[in-house]
């Protein structure tokens, strides 16, 4: 995994660049809007989405140029689901990404309006993806949506709400991780599989790899949630995992929460089987979710 950070960097590098092309200018009228989708855009997200996004289409032979768009719009729509999220409403959290949140610094009423208008600007970028035989604009725009709805995003969402202050059993928690998380995960890697003419295998493998990659990192999230919350607080994980939160290691433990995370990468690599030497840089990036030290 020795050229994977330069390959990370220069992802999010080719990312960011495209997205500062294709997000209007902080001068564009009317300003306030613009700078709010900039602030939370360009706040020092990871990239993971685009990332998967574009490793799928090259796995499946095209080119990061043209999966770039549906790259940007999955890092569109991601970002709006966490200007949302962080609202007073959801979750009230004054920091997202190490800077004040979009609401913080100009108010909820244009928090709301930055996350419409970035979901809305996702689907006017994933049309910009040129049709392949095999996959039209209206099937990458069908992906999209359906992802962002009530089925998944939302639906998690949702179903997140509900369960706040109760302790969920474990597949109450799964449907929430597979909808919040995994979800967008795999579409990101399908819309990069579209933009390449992905074959229905194809199709069905990056689907795979997504799912499992998803929930592994939402499961590993969950882990640090308990450990680095305990280490900050100076207190014994064994409080944290008493707590009311539904977490994989609150219901299962930290041991069993890490051992199935793990299985769950396995289960990703054997997707790959079907990309041969082509899949090599995806199976880095499984390996890398699953390490999470950055
Ligand atoms: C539709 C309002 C609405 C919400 C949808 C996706 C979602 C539900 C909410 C986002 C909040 C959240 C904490 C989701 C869990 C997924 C997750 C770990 C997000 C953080 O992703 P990273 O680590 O973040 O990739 P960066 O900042 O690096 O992009």
């Amino acid at each position: 995994m020795s050229d994977l950070k330069p390959y990370l960097a220069e992802r999010c590098a080719f990312t960011d660049s495209l997205l500062d092309q294709l997000i209007p200018s902080a001068d564009t009228a009317p300003a306030t809007i613009h700078k709010a989708m900039r602030h939370s855009v360009f706040a020092g997200g990871k990239r993971l989405r685009p990332i998967l996004c574009l490793a799928a289409a090259e796995a499946c032979g095209g080119t990061k140029e043209a999966a770039g768009p549906a790259a940007c719009a999955v890092e569109c729509l991601h970002t709006y689901s966490l200007i949302h999220d962080d609202l007073p409403s959801m979750d009230n959290d004054d920091f997202r990404r190490g800077v004040p949140t979009c609401h913080k610094v100009f108010g909820d009423g244009i928090a709301v309006l930055a996350g419409d208008a970035l979901q809305a600007l996702a689907f006017e970028l994933v049309v910009k993806t040129p049709a392949t035989a095999r996959h039209t604009a209206g099937d990458l725009v069908r992906e999209l949506a359906v992802t962002a709805g009530s089925l998944h995003l939302v639906g998690g969402q949702v179903a997140d709400l509900e369960g706040e202050g109760k302790k969920l059993p474990l597949e109450a928690l799964r449907f929430i991780h597979e909808n919040k998380t995994a979800a967008l995960l795999t579409t990101s890697m399908k819309l990069g599989g579209m933009s390449a003419n992905a074959t229905p295998e194809q199709m069905q493998a990056l689907h795979d790899f997504g799912m499992a990659t998803g929930l592994a990192f939402q499961i590993i999230d969950d882990i640090l949630d308990v450990t680095q919350t305990s280490e900050k607080l100076g207190k014994s994980a064994g409080k944290d995992l008493a707590s009311e939160k539904s977490t994989y290691p609150a219901l299962i433990g930290l041991d069993a929460s890490r051992d199935e995370a793990h299985r769950l990468t396995q289960v990703a690599h054997d997707s790959l089987k079907v990309f041969g030497e082509n899949g090599q840089r995806l199976r880095e990036l499984a390996d890398y979710l699953l390490s999470r030290d950055y």
